[in-house]
């Protein structure tokens, strides 16, 4: 209880400003150890950097819209229509009355997750327009409020979380809300092509109101948003549905030290929490990287941890005329690449306004499981690959074993891995487990491997060193 009590008396006097973040370790160099009642980073992240993947969904009232407005299609991603589209607040608050996500089934959802090998799921709280998927006193724009759909979504999902064992973080978007008065908006130009006869006059609109296209957005400062709206609403989302093991910030616009240490200090709420580098870059680095939508090469990496976010078509949030959707061997080796290299992969899905997730996502998630239920061992809890990279494939290593992904299968059946250090124990193919033949030769371990590879997107090759 007294440790509580103090909890509750720091966060209340964070809230007003005054505090300074907790002593939470966080990544980037000259941290120091943490106190005896903090657990350490390293303490904090073990079950992520074991995870290596998981699935991030984008889901909001921008579902309804699935990328058109008045007849026209937003450009790029469509968690964004609201901002391309310069959608007066009024108007979108009619889309939100349209939102009934009927067929919503998060327990399916989680299922789908877990069959494909994700081991977190990080979900869209609030984005940028501002729309809680969460019951929030902090304001009337939410789901409960704001919708015929009347319920908070991320209860159920959280429970269906607990039920598998699968992790569950909140993205929270801190800065940016175009919908409560004092958000900041990024600005951006309305969308190409755009109809609109007054698209310029909107654009010189927003050029002299920092981004904002509504005045309705400029009711209030964007220190009372802080204070009233993103604050408020993140201490709900770290105290009102028990364990949150991920917190992920994102775009802090127009953010300065104190609003981000303001936000900063909730996390005292929920000490095992990780979060990554998006509340203010550079001053609060988080425990984590977010490279977006590509994979760092190993010249990129510096040491610390991160974690590549991706969508499987070109958008975030549903968009109905997107069909750029990637195969299931690319997002495999993408996974596969990014553990070689001793990052996450976070995988996203927009599911529709009703409730479910695209068919192409739901089929992608499949063929990766199928492929994660067999070859799970070399990604679950490996390290970064110690040798050079590999011309026909990638390597994870855990202990002595080196797990052996193999993309382009040898045709003569000799695999060569330049850089193996030390005698082998055992090889054996990880699919099935039959034992193969190795010799050192000039250019390195030579693997005698069978004509034909054992599967088209990746097989591996388990090599256990003595
Ligand atoms: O603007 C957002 C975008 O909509 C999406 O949420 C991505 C996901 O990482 N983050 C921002 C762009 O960096």
């Amino acid at each position: 209880m007294k440790k509580a009590f103090f909890t509750g008396v720091f966060v209340v006097m964070a809230a007003c400003g005054f505090a300074q973040p907790l002593a939470r370790e966080t990544a980037g160099p000259g941290n120091g150890s943490a106190g005896s009642d903090t657990l350490t980073r390293d303490q904090r992240m073990a079950w992520w950097r074991d995870a290596r993947f998981g699935m991030f969904i984008h889901w909001g009232v921008y579902a309804q819209l699935a990328g058109e407005y008045d007849g026209h299609t937003i450009g790029k991603a469509a968690e964004w229509i609201m901002n391309r589209g310069k959608i007066p607040v009024a108007e979108y608050h009619k889309v939100a009355r349209q939102f009934n996500p009927v067929k919503y089934d998060p327990d399916a959802w989680v299922r789908m997750a877990k069959d494909a090998g994700m081991k977190y799921i990080v979900i869209t709280a609030k984005h940028h327009d501002g729309f809680a998927l969460f019951g929030s006193k902090a304001s009337k724009w939410n789901v409960v409020d704001a919708t015929p759909y009347g319920k908070d979504l991320l209860k159920p999902l959280v429970a269906a979380c607990r039920k598998y064992g699968m992790k569950i973080g909140f993205y929270y978007s801190q800065a940016q809300d175009w919908n409560n008065p004092g958000g900041a908006v990024a600005r951006k130009p309305t969308s190409e092509g755009w109809a609109n006869p007054d698209s310029a006059k909107i654009d010189a609109y927003t050029a002299a109101h920092s981004g904002h296209w509504d005045p309705a957005q400029t009711t209030d400062s964007m220190g009372d948003y802080i204070d009233k709206v993103s604050v408020p609403q993140v201490k709900e989302l770290l105290t009102n549905y028990g364990d949150v093991a991920v917190l992920w910030w994102d775009t802090p616009t127009g953010m300065t030290d104190a609003y981000a240490g303001k936000l900063h200090a909730l996390l005292a709420l929920q000490p095992k929490i990780i979060t990554n580098d998006r509340l203010k870059r550079p001053d609060f680095p988080g425990d984590y990287k977010t490279p977006e939508q590509k994979i760092p090469k190993l010249s990129d990496l510096d040491g610390q941890d991160w974690e590549t976010c991706m969508t499987m078509n070109g958008t975030w949030g549903f968009k109905a005329s997107d069909h750029n959707w990637k195969t299931p061997t690319t997002l495999v080796r993408n996974l596969i690449d990014i553990a070689s290299k001793g990052g996450n992969y976070l995988l996203n899905v927009g599911p529709t306004a009703e409730g479910e997730f695209p068919q192409p996502s739901i089929d992608a998630l499949k063929a990766i499981g199928v492929w994660m239920k067999v070859n799970g061992a070399a990604i679950y809890g490996t390290k970064a690959s110690p040798l050079a990279p590999l011309p026909w494939g990638r390597c994870t290593v855990k202990g002595k074993v080196y797990y052996l992904s193999v993309f382009d299968w040898p045709a003569d059946g000799k695999l060569v891995v330049p850089g193996v250090k030390g005698e082998v124990k055992k090889a054996s193919l990880l699919a099935g487990g039959a034992a193969l033949k190795t010799a050192s030769g000039a250019d390195g371990l030579v693997i005698t491997v069978p004509a034909a590879a054992p599967d088209a997107i990746a097989s591996v090759v388990k090599v256990e060193l003595k």
